[in-house]
């Protein structure tokens, strides 16, 4: 069997994404996710011009050297843009190669390890009344736990609060330049516990909470907040500190035993070396998508497993159902599993890649279609071009650039 054909699709049904498509000489196709939330065509020029002319004539079934091939053939290697390159193409052989063998992709991982897969939706609001409300209408879809961002008194949008309780990422702003957002780390320390109070008098104490600080406290500050909440028993506090800088995890976990979830931004294992040998997390974040593909998120997931560090895939709404399904795949065989994060997509999102995946009760399952069980709409896609769009960014009062 050889590749014949790749293509690039880039499409936009209320956000961007791209989707590389392989077919083979036998007719069989394979999809992958290449959506880099922002720099999205960034990954369409190194897939088109670097990475497309390789795999012609390629054996499909030859997963691990084509990964390899990519990875170290490419002598400049990780970083965002390569990986979701090297993702695409990794997602859409095992697609493929599922797909040959009449299985659904969990079957080639090892098989279920579990009957259906524990997620977490987004609660958002700018203030208490609306945020409580987002819990409400999660837990009436079912979630069985929920992640909660609130508006910071004095700031007029910090990340994850919609104006309205929309699902998934940071409503993308599609416009010729960045959002300018303004920042206060005291203000928002200062304010986050009372919401943590707030929803546990309203919720209870059995209610999994996550949180997600989105890289903006240094590790003093992130330890500051992470022994703050413990009185409220987090499920997790995300992303405390920019997490490059491993080391900043000793600090945090000296003073606080709030489980911290670390890894969206990553792209390779060597990004989590330290965290996860020297127990300074809990859970690896990173999504097939991001981290070079299915191929290499299953070694950090067995890696992080040796140290009882469990795998909680990146799952907003600019993961594509492709990199969703690849996802939910791998979850189903991990041992390791934790939770997956489900934002959802938009309808028209669901009708350009209809998937044999189901959310049902606040679980997910990958369904049992051959390979991936998603499929491409291209006559659909092609009818939402792509649209320029960026994540905002941050200033802190002083005008200086802050993490968004
Ligand atoms: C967030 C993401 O879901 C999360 O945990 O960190 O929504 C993130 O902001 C976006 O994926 C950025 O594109
Ligand atoms: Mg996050």
């Amino acid at each position: 069997m050889k590749i014949v054909d790749a293509k690039v699709v880039v499409t936009s049904p209320g956000r961007n994404f791209v989707t590389l498509k392989l077919t083979t000489d036998e007719g069989v196709t394979g999809l992958g996710d290449a959506t880099l939330n922002g720099r999205e065509l960034a990954v369409v020029g190194y897939l088109e011009e670097h990475v497309v002319p390789l795999l012609i004539g390629r054996d499909p079934h030859r997963v691990e050297d084509t990964w390899q091939y990519l990875y170290r053939g490419a002598y400049w290697r990780r970083g965002p843009v390569t990986m979701a390159a090297i993702a695409a193409v990794d997602t859409a052989l095992w697609d493929i190669k599922a797909k040959v063998a009449g299985l659904p992709l969990y079957q080639l991982l090892g098989g279920p390890s579990r009957e259906r897969l524990r997620t977490y939706g987004h609660a958002n609001g700018r203030d208490l009344p609306e945020l409580l409300d987002s819990v409400r209408a999660r837990l009436a879809e079912g979630y069985p736990a929920v992640r909660i961002q609130s508006g910071v008194p004095g700031l007029e949008s910090v990340y994850g609060v919609h104006v309205t309780d929309g699902v998934g990422a940071p409503v993308l702003h599609q416009r010729a330049l960045p959002l300018v957002e303004n920042w206060d780390t005291d203000a928002y320390l200062r304010h986050i516990p009372g919401v943590f109070e707030a929803v546990r008098a309203e919720f209870g104490p059995e209610l999994p909470l996550l949180h997600d600080a989105h890289h903006r406290l240094t590790p003093n500050q992130a330890a500051r907040l992470a022994r703050d909440l413990e009185a409220y028993r987090p499920y997790w506090l995300e992303d405390c500190t920019p997490a490059e800088n491993q080391e900043g995890l000793r600090l945090v976990r000296r003073h606080s035993t709030t489980p911290l979830a670390i890894g969206e931004v990553f792209n390779t294992l060597h990004d989590y070396q330290a965290l996860i040998t020297e127990q300074l997390i809990d859970y690896v974040r990173s999504s097939v998508t991001h981290f070079g593909g299915v191929t290499p998120l299953r070694k950090l997931f067995d890696f992080a497993a040796q140290y009882q560090v469990k795998g909680a895939p990146h799952g907003p709404e600019d993961i594509s159902p492709v990199g969703t399904a690849a996802a939910l795949h791998l979850d189903l065989a991990a041992h390791n599993f934790g939770i997956q994060e489900y934002a959802g997509h938009t309808p028209l999102t669901e009708e350009v890649f209809p998937h044999a995946y189901a959310f049902a009760d606040g679980h997910l399952h990958p369904g049992d279609e051959p390979g991936l069980g998603v499929e491409l709409d291209e006559g659909l896609a092609a009818a939402h071009p792509y649209e320029p769009a960026y994540l905002p960014v941050n200033r802190l009062k002083d005008g200086s650039v802050h993490d968004w």
